[in-house]
């Protein structure tokens, strides 16, 4: 899969792409609050594309691991609205994806000019998702979750057997098959693993380390490894935003076994990393 077809534009996967995250919530497990302000979101994402990033990836609910408040749809327009209007009318070039399992608020940000819509339940929380992004031609992003928008980041359902892979490729490959028979395009999907949603720190090990299954299936494959539990676990590092050399490690890997589109807080630093890894993989001869 060389490109990822979006509602105006098409974007190409012949490099790595970085989704900079712009989170206009309270209580992001990493940086809520720091953004709620509009202006400050604005702020964020136009540093973030000056960084590197190719789009921006706005959330207007948590689903942090503490339990994340959920919020109602007017709530979240309230805070992602302005924000895509402001950074359409400030980066046209910028592709906008925004982070929601809310029907509602997919059809109001795609109006207001959003490529695609990031849903952290793949449309299983609300299907009527699915039918509007396919009208407007959206890309969607599909990521793998259990339970609800409150306990997924949780170990509530984080009960696999032995092939942990198996089962996520599974439940996923169910929700690209609904997306489809919504009318979303194939072109049009690209699909994550769901680091930390539903896994405990030895299944996203797992799922990451065995990402060349997923990339099989033909469809994008997006990475949210950034700052999550596992890296912390692994490093010692118990802040979350200082998890970004880890996330830097998890991202060049998931790279090299395929991955193409990345999820991350620190866009600097995976710029860096992501090109320079991606030209010593070109240089041997692997795409
Ligand atoms: N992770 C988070 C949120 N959205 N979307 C995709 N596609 N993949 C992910 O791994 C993913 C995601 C959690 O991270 P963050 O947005 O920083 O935190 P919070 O949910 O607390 O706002």
């Amino acid at each position: 899969m060389t490109s990822w077809k979006l509602r105006t534009r098409t974007l190409t996967l012949d490099e790595p792409r970085i989704l900079g995250i712009v989170n206009v919530t309270p209580d992001s497990f990493s940086d809520g609050g720091l953004f709620l302000s509009g202006e400050a979101a604005v702020e964020h994402g136009v540093r973030l594309v000056a960084e590197g990033a190719d789009m921006l990836d706005l959330g207007g609910e948590s689903t942090r691991p503490q339990g994340a408040t959920p919020v109602s749809v007017d709530e979240e327009l309230g805070r992602v609205l302005p924000v895509v209007r402001a950074l359409r009318e400030q980066l046209p070039d910028v592709p906008i994806s925004v982070d929601t399992v809310k029907s509602e608020v997919a059809a109001a940000v795609l109006e207001a000019g959003a490529e695609v819509i990031n849903d952290v339940s793949a449309f299983r929380l609300d299907p009527r998702g699915a039918e509007i992004c396919a009208r407007a031609g959206a890309g969607v992003i599909l990521m793998h979750s259990r339970g609800t928008v409150s306990d997924m980041a949780t170990y509530r359902h984080a009960s696999y057997g032995a092939d942990v892979t198996s089962e996520v490729l599974s439940e996923l490959s169910e929700r690209v098959r609904a997306a489809e028979a919504a009318g979303i395009g194939k072109g049009q999907i690209a699909i994550d693993p769901g680091i930390g949603f539903s896994k405990r720190s030895e299944h996203s090990l797992a799922v990451l380390g065995s990402i060349s299954r997923l990339v099989a299936l033909g469809y994008p494959v997006v990475v949210g490894a950034s700052r999550k539990r596992f890296i912390g676990e692994l490093t010692g590092v118990s802040t979350a935003a200082e998890r970004v050399e880890g996330t830097v490690g998890a991202n060049v890997m998931a790279l090299a076994l395929g991955a193409r589109v990345f999820r991350v807080h620190d866009v600097r630093a995976t710029r860096h990393a992501l090109d320079v890894a991606w030209a010593i993989l070109r240089s041997g001869g692997e795409r």
